[in-house]
């Protein structure tokens, strides 16, 4: 059952299909880390190991999960380190608008600072009380809840924080810089 009404234009599927471009990565604990870097308040780079992430205080977020090319899946309940945390770990500096979510092998996904501010945003590690699967994501992922699928980078590697919004992997490749599944906001061309 979905937890919610469906977004226009989008249907039910079963269960919670895998959908991503490209390869899945290999997960090399000791070369792997997540960074914040970018339009930092002190300038500095941020740098977390996945054991000092795991470590930060966790939040859950229950929420259905709309890809931009129709499906939407449910029953998901995530839980991981809020964006919210993050933002307080690393602070952005004023000016900072947009954050680019980066994964591995280069997908990016541009956000709003609000979209990574809001509730229910999570750099998440869990999914129904299991670790991530590889194909989910392992080890981190980001999920937020308001937008599309495609704002959700798996395998996730950093924040950059932006003084001005730039398009990410989709973005560039005809879908909305805002990706609200709610106001009609998939494909580019309907940008005001
Ligand atoms: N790294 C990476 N993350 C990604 C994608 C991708 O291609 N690469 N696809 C996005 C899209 S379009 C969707 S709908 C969701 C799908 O997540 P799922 O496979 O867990 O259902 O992952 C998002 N995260
Ligand atoms: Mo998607």
């Amino acid at each position: 059952m979905a937890t919610g009404p469906l977004p226009p234009g989008q249907h039910l599927v079963k269960g919670w299909p895998v959908s991503h471009y490209g390869p899945v990565p290999k997960f090399r604990p000791d070369r792997w880390n997540l960074q914040v870097f970018g339009a930092t308040a002190t300038a500095e780079k941020y740098t977390w190991t996945f054991e000092e992430i795991t470590a930060l205080e966790g939040g859950t977020v229950v929420t259905d999960m709309h890809c931009a090319s129709g499906p939407t899946s449910t029953g998901h309940e995530f839980y991981g380190v809020p964006g919210a945390a993050l933002l307080e770990l690393a602070p952005p500096a004023p000016e900072v608008t947009h954050v680019m979510a980066w994964a591995e092998y280069g997908y990016s996904a541009n956000l709003r600072l609000g979209d990574l501010a809001s509730e229910g945003t999570l750099l998440a590690t869990h999914h129904n009380g299991e670790p991530l699967t590889v194909e989910h994501g392992f080890p981190l992922r980001l999920v937020v809840p308001h937008l599309y699928g495609y704002k959700g980078p798996k395998w996730l590697r950093a924040l950059e924080y932006m003084t001005q919004d730039r398009r990410g992997f989709w973005e560039e490749r005809g879908y909305h810089t805002i990706g609200d599944p709610w106001t009609g906001r998939r494909h580019s061309y309907q940008e005001d």
